[in-house]
């Protein structure tokens, strides 16, 4: 029982220090927050013959931004364009692209109002894209910041890695999502963003390190040694050595030896007794298996979508249910839907891949409805306070993103009810992924992230003012406040019962108390706790072109 408690304790006390952290942020001097929580920013481009010219305004003084393009084509991905860092303490900022040069340009203030230009170059993937191809991309800006300090911008994880900005490590995998290599082709997610690739489509793997060879005596034989290095967070079940003469033509490579795959970072070495010429070469190539087949959906349209959904059989099994999905189509990713019986509403439960022989695929559930497995590249973040469920039916269909507004097709088609190939259904100025279905102030991707239901309002827990608050009382409201898997922020304000101000909390909160015991109380103190959609850096993203 008592050390029940001192667990508790303990739990609390975390909970207490990251409110203090939030109380303790000096305040920005910063516009008035959107009516959502959110600072949106405002994105146009103009065209004309030679130039496109690409506007942000609404932006935060010391916030930073990516605007990123995709062409209209269903499935393309989305490419950093531009990292714009807000130093200043303006709000707005003007680029030029010289459409027959390439050429990118900044506007800067020369002398109070003249504008000049400063060299501000494409970000690596968009200087691949024909500058004559531009003008018909689509654009996107929002969040450059990283909230979940896992190295990937909020924007390029909502879109592109379709990971969760707000936690690091999306579904508690034990590893960070800029170091996930989700396509398993050796480049982890920062490295595809800094190449510009696509990190859920494999690439061919980075090569080895420091590659080296020379002779060495082993039991009394002159050997070759053949050593090298390998970076990748996730290195290749093997390596193959392979070695010609020197100066043999490439087609005399030969398969030498084969290396396993060790820790991160480690060296090999591979010893070649039987080397036959002294002038030998090698070479040596990272073998990552080779990638299935990308299968999309024939049609990305409602219908088209309609098609790609499979019926789910599911059978109580213990306390889990187990389900099976027949006829699904070859390597297709699809994403397995849930609901509590006809009238509730679908959340998402967990991606799977399309049986490569068509045979049944069996999935175990929780009896929450989520899956317990997951074949990778998607992921969806853990949850712990969605409810048990007594009747659940499952569903699935296509779990990719036609249009690129970060809500996977069949979720739009069945929960968003949004065209799963328009990525800003009716025109709004915002994507699909970033609209606020039912006014509550969170967006379609974090409904969809959190499985709650896009067009009903999530009420954040009640605050509460407690006079003379003793340390236990404190600690209820907290831990009520953070019985959610939404991030609400938790924000305490005091005040002396002889004043009537109530001030922000700029102290570690176990200080008001005379003492650590739960009954300890704040005499002639007043304590407000506020539980709040968080303050976002994070706008949803400003959204022009595209189909
Ligand atoms: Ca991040
Ligand atoms: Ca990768
Ligand atoms: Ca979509
Ligand atoms: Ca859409």
């Amino acid at each position: 029982m008592r050390k029940l408690k001192a667990q508790r304790l303990a739990v609390e006390f975390l909970l207490l220090a990251s409110i203090h952290a939030m109380a303790g942020a000096a305040p920005q001097t910063a516009p008035e927050r959107g009516p959502r929580g959110y600072f949106p920013v405002q994105l146009t481009i103009q065209t004309n013959a030679d130039e496109l010219d690409l506007r942000l305004t609404n932006m935060l003084p010391g916030v930073s931004y990516l605007v990123m393009t995709r062409t209209n084509r269903p499935y393309s991905a989305w490419l950093p364009f531009l990292s714009v860092n807000n130093l200043g303490d303006t709000n707005a900022a003007s680029f030029r692209i010289n459409l027959q040069t390439g050429k990118a340009e900044e506007a800067v203030l020369l002398g109070g109002q003249n504008p000049g230009w400063a060299d501000h170059p494409l970000m690596g993937s968009a200087r691949g894209v024909p500058l004559r191809m531009l003008p018909q991309m689509q654009f996107a800006a929002g969040s450059g910041e990283d909230a979940d300090g896992d190295s990937l911008p909020d924007l390029y994880e909502d879109l592109v890695t379709r990971t969760d900005p707000l936690s690091p490590d999306t579904g508690q995998t034990g590893m960070e999502d800029g170091y996930k290599d989700p396509d398993f082709d050796g480049w982890c997610n920062l490295q595809e963003m800094y190449n510009g690739t696509d990190p859920l489509r494999w690439n061919a793997p980075p090569p080895p390190s420091n590659l080296g060879y020379h002779p060495v005596q082993r039991g009394g034989e002159s050997v070759e040694s053949v050593f090298w290095g390998y970076t990748p967070p996730a290195p290749p079940p093997f390596f193959t050595v392979f070695r010609k003469p020197r100066s043999a033509p490439d087609s005399d490579w030969k398969a030498v030896g084969k290396v396993k795959g060790k820790n991160p970072g480690a060296y090999y070495e591979f010893i070649d007794t039987n080397q036959i010429i002294a002038s030998s070469v090698y070479s040596v190539v990272a073998n990552y298996p080779a990638p299935p087949p990308r299968v999309l959906p024939l049609r990305c349209d409602r219908e088209g979508i309609r098609q790609t959904i499979r019926q789910v059989e599911c059978k109580p099994f213990f306390s889990r249910y187990e389900l099976t999905v027949a006829n699904t189509q070859p390597h297709l990713h699809y994403l397995m839907l849930v609901r509590e019986g006809k009238n509730g509403f679908w959340k998402a439960s967990g991606f799977f891949i399309g049986s490569a022989n068509g045979s049944p695929v069996k999935l175990p559930a929780d009896r929450r409805g989520m899956l317990l497995t997951n074949d990778g590249p998607l992921l969806l973040p853990k949850v712990e306070h969605i409810p048990v469920l007594d009747q659940p039916e499952f569903t699935c269909g296509s779990g990719e993103d036609a249009d690129g507004d970060g809500l996977p097709d069949i979720y739009e088609v069945l929960a968003t009810k949004t065209d799963p190939d328009k990525s800003d259904t009716g025109a709004t100025g915002l994507l699909d992924g970033y609209k606020d279905l039912s006014g509550d102030g969170w967006t379609a991707l974090e409904k969809y992230r959190r499985r709650a239901d896009p067009f009903g309002k999530e009420v954040p827990p009640a605050g509460i003012e407690i006079i003379e608050p003793t340390l236990e009382s404190v600690m209820q409201v907290v831990q009520q406040a953070n019985q959610s898997d939404f991030q609400y922020e938790v924000t305490a304000e005091i005040r002396n019962l002889k004043n009537s101000q109530y001030q922000p909390l700029q102290q570690p909160l176990e200080t008001l108390f005379p003492s650590p015991h739960l009954d300890a109380v704040a005499t002639n103190l007043a304590i407000r706790i506020r539980v709040q959609l968080p303050e976002r850096k994070a706008p949803p993203p400003s959204h022009v072109g595209g189909p």
